[in-house]
Formats: structure tokens, sequence, C-alpha cells
């Protein structure tokens, strides 16, 4: 039977019908996506965090990183949790993965996940909202976790490499990495300010230190004395795979501006920090960034990271929930 309605209610109402029908097929992330689904599912990984990340503050920054990796390759979808098979060589086997800790932590809080609410949770959103809760019980930045991603069942080692981009990368490079992924040249020089907590390994950066082209040389970009300190103190042999070193050292357990102050005085650790001082425009927001108060770059990294857990989500009928991460199904 045909109800009779005036023409404006008739297409409000049909609008509605229309949106919802868009917003069930493709979906969207939402704040408190598992409101209903999963009710203490962000309560149970902030209690779990709290309890173990404390004491353990290095794992903060691999799990930070480890969340970039995943955005970067196939979008948030957890597909850098998923181990590799006899025939398929995972994400986890990639260069830049190599050096990539905390796996197993992921697996645990996504097992608590799964005792609560067998299927729900997805992994790609266990690991965003375990990496802000990381940050957040360090004394770092909070931001915004809309969740309902979904997981991807594909994980490639070639992907990720060519979609990560190394620490020999110089500004034209990161660039390009970062539009790939629809982050901008102000979102770059933001999320680089993650280096500020964490550790690299000698061989992420000693060609800087030992042979930069091939002739034995340095990197004229690294200031000499800081270089001179680097192979004295700590990165002896230039084929060191093993010593680790802070980034920001002295500081490299706070969430503060130093990283960008080292930039400046030339002592990034790898040629990608110091690369963004290369261009007057990337320069301009370091020097703004340092210009202004350390509340200001955690409201400003708050937005780049949820702008980056937004990178080619999964949603709606798309993708799966994981039961385990670590598998693909
Ligand atoms: C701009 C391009 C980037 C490059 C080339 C890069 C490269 C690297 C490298 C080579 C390391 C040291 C790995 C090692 O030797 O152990 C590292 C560490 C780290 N990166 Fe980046 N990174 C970039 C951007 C980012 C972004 C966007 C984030 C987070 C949003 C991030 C977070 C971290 C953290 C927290 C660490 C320390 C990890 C640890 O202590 O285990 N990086 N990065
Ligand atoms: C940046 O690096 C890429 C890849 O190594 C290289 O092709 C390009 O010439 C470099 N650009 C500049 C401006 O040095
Ligand atoms: C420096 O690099 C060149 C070219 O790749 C290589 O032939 C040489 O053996 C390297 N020197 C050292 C000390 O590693
Ligand atoms: C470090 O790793 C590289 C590449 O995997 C390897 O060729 C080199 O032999 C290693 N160096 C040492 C001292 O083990
Ligand atoms: C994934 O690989 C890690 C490291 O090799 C291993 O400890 C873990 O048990 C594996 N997970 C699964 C579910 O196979
Ligand atoms: C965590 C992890 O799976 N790391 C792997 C990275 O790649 C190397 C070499 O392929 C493996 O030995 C590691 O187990």
């Amino acid at each position: 039977m045909m109800i009779r309605m005036f023409p404006g209610l008739r297409a409000a109402l049909s609008m509605v019908f229309v949106f919802g029908l868009v917003a069930s097929a493709s979906g969207q992330l939402q704040m408190n996506y598992y409101a209903k689904s999963c009710p203490r599912a962000e309560k149970l990984v902030q209690d779990y965090v709290r309890e173990h990340v404390p004491r353990s503050p290095n794992l903060a920054a691999a799990i930070l990183r480890m969340y970039f990796h995943d955005c970067f390759v196939r979008g948030c979808d957890g597909s850098v949790l998923i181990n590799s098979t006899a025939n398929n060589r995972a994400e986890k086997e990639s260069i830049p993965n190599q050096t990539v800790r905390g796996f197993d932590f992921i697996d645990r809080v996504k097992s608590i996940l799964e005792a609560e609410c067998p299927g729900i949770v997805s992994c790609a959103d266990v690991l965003a909202l375990v990496t802000r809760e990381c940050i957040v019980v360090t004394g770092g930045p909070s931001w915004r976790v809309p969740t309902g991603r979904r997981d991807g069942v594909i994980s490639s080692a070639t992907e990720a490499t060519n979609n990560i981009p190394p620490p020999s990368s110089n500004l034209t490079t990161l660039q390009r990495a970062f539009t790939n992924k629809g982050l901008d040249l102000k979102d770059l020089v933001i999320l680089s300010g993650s280096h500020t907590i964490g550790l690299s390994h000698c061989s992420s950066f000693s060609s800087r230190l030992y042979n930069f082209t091939g002739k034995g040389d340095q990197d004229p970009a690294m200031d000499p004395k800081y270089a001179a300190i680097l192979k004295s103190k700590k990165c002896r042999n230039p084929n060191d795979n093993n010593t680790v070193v802070e980034m920001d050292p002295g500081s490299f357990k706070t969430f503060d501006l130093s990283y960008y102050s080292l930039l400046l005085k030339r002592r990034g650790i790898h040629q990608s920090d110091s690369a963004l001082i290369t261009s007057s425009s990337a320069k301009a927001y370091v020097t703004e960034l340092l210009k202004g108060s350390q509340e200001n770059f955690y409201a400003e990294f708050a937005l780049a990271m949820e702008k980056m857990g937004r990178i080619e989500v999964k949603t709606g009928s798309a993708g799966v929930i994981r039961k385990h991460c670590a598998l693909a199904n």
C-alpha cells in the first residue's frame, strides 16, 4: 500500500534509506564501535597495557612502529601480524620488519578479547588500540581511535619492502611514500616525530658513518662530531647488525620535541630524519613545532595518528575478523 506523505518528507526518508544502505555496505570507522558487540573491549586493552607496558617501556616504541608498518601495507588491516607459511613470505620477513618486536604482545591481547567476545574484535583494531594505550601509559600523547577496521588475509614481504620507505630515503622518496597513503608533508614531519622514542640498529644508518658513497666517506648531512661519537662509542664495526642506539639520546623514553632540535643540529640518526630539513617547506614545519609547546606537538601528533589509522581501512563487509592474528584465517 502507498503511504501518502509530503514530498519533502518522502525525499528525506529515502535519503536516510539510501545513506543507511551505503553505510552498511561500505561501513566506516566510528568511535567505540564495539560498544554493543563487546562493551569491555577497549577497557580490557587498556587494563592489559597498563599492567604490562610500564615494566617494559621499550615495547611501546616497538608497537608504535609496528602500527606504522601495518597501515602502510594494504592499509591498517593487521596484515603485519601474519606469520609466513611454507608458500608465503609475509610482511614480517621484509627488511623493515626484521627489527620490529612485540608481535607476541598483540597476540596475547587478542586472545583476551577472543575469550571475552569470540570473533568480534579485529586484529587491526587490537593493534590500533594497543598502540594508543602504549604511548599513553609511557607518558606520551593520546589520540582518537575510531574502530571498526576489519582484517586482511594477505601479507606479502615484497609489498612491505615496496611501501615502507627505507631509512636511506631522501625527502622525495619519503614524500612519495606518504602521498601514496594520502598523507602530506606536514603528516610526514609530525609522524617522524615518533623517533623521539625508541631505538635504532647500527645497521640502519652505519653507511652514513663508514661508507656513504662507497668511498669510505661519511654523510655530510650528519654533524661530524656526532658521527665520531657514534663510531667510537656505539657502532664500532661497520657491519654490526646487533647494537642498538637511542634515536633521541638522553630522552629516548620521553615523547618530547627534542627529536626536532636534534634535526636542526644535524643529529638526526637516519638519512630519512636528516631529509626533513632539506627543503624549506619541510624545515618550516620543524621550526614551527619547535616554537610551539609540547601540548601543540601532541595535538598535531594526535591528528596525524588518527589520519594514519584511517589509511585504506577495510570496513563493513570487506575483510574478515581473524581469530589468531598470526594466521591468515
Ligand atoms: C618517514 C619514514 C620513516 C622511516 C624511513 C623510518 C625508519 C625507521 C628505522 C630504520 C628505525 C630503526 C629500526 C631499527 O634499526 O631497529 C625506526 C624506528 C622507529 N620508528 Fe620509524 N621510520 C619512519 C617513520 C615512522 C613513523 C611514521 C612512525 C610512527 C608513526 C615511526 C615510529 C618508529 C618508532 C617508534 C621507532 C623505534 C622502534 C623501536 O624502538 O623498536 N617511524 N624507524
Ligand atoms: C632521491 O632518491 C631516489 C631513489 O634513491 C633517487 O632516484 C632520486 O634521484 C633522489 N632525489 C634527490 C633529489 O636526491
Ligand atoms: C664501501 O663500499 C664500496 C662500494 O659498495 C665497497 O666496494 C667497499 O668495500 C666498501 N668499504 C667498506 C670499508 O665497507
Ligand atoms: C649483517 O647483516 C648483513 C646482511 O644480512 C650480512 O651480510 C653481514 O654479514 C652481517 N654482519 C655480521 C657482522 O654478521
Ligand atoms: C607465529 O610465529 C611466531 C614466531 O616464529 C611463533 O612464536 C608463533 O607461535 C607463531 N604463531 C602461530 C599462531 O603460529
Ligand atoms: C618477527 C619476525 O617474524 N621477524 C622475522 C623477520 O625476518 C627475519 C628474516 O627473514 C626472520 O628471521 C624473523 O623471524
